[in-house]
């Protein structure tokens, strides 16, 4: 009986610290869901690209308050490290049946349409950063951070520890 409420005890502690889990760095995420086959992208996959100079981006929360500024910030197009994604359909038509939901490592989740990212300018806009005030990659605490600049308020898809792209499917 006693190991019994012990055990609960302790599980509901960890269950308790699950919910409020922390943003953990990633160094990888996958490309998983819909797609042909699956692919693992690697901070050496990023640093590969060209990265581009991005300006300054003010961080405003949900709320629209102030949460900080980046500087400095250099970042490869998220378009450019998926465009070799093969979704499950043959049918182009189709393409804008999809979306990508973009899961961090405390399971913060942002989704993005299959046309948001190849077929506006708003995918011109979404970058993986590469460096932050000169702070390579391999060290930034946010990585993998996913930022879209041309976003009103730049916090909600200001995406830390980027785990995972679900590629999905509208009913
Ligand atoms: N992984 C992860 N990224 C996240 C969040 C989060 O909870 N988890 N919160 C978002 C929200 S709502 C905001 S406003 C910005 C800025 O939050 P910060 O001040 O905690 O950096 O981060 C965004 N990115
Ligand atoms: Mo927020």
């Amino acid at each position: 009986m006693k190991n019994l409420l012990l055990s609960l005890l302790i599980l509901g502690a960890l269950t308790t610290r699950a919910q409020k889990a922390e943003v953990r760095p990633t160094n990888e995420f996958v490309v998983t869901g819909l797609v042909k086959h699956e692919v693992r992208i690697t901070l050496g996959d990023i640093g590969k690209l060209a990265a581009k100079d991005i300006p300054d981006l003010a961080v405003t929360s949900h709320q629209g308050e102030p949460r900080g500024n980046l500087k400095q910030v250099k970042g490869v197009l998220l378009k450019d490290l998926l465009q070799n994604i093969a979704l499950k359909e043959d049918n182009p038509k189709l393409f804008s049946e999809f979306y990508f939901t973009f899961t961090a490592s405390d399971n913060y989740k942002v989704v993005y349409s299959w046309n948001e990212l190849f077929n506006s300018p708003t995918g011109n806009n979404i970058f993986i950063v590469t460096a932050i005030e000169g702070e390579p990659l391999q060290q930034m605490r946010n990585r993998i951070l996913v930022i879209t600049t041309t976003d009103f308020k730049t916090g909600r898809r200001h995406i830390k520890g980027l785990d995972k792209i679900v590629v999905g499917r509208t009913a």
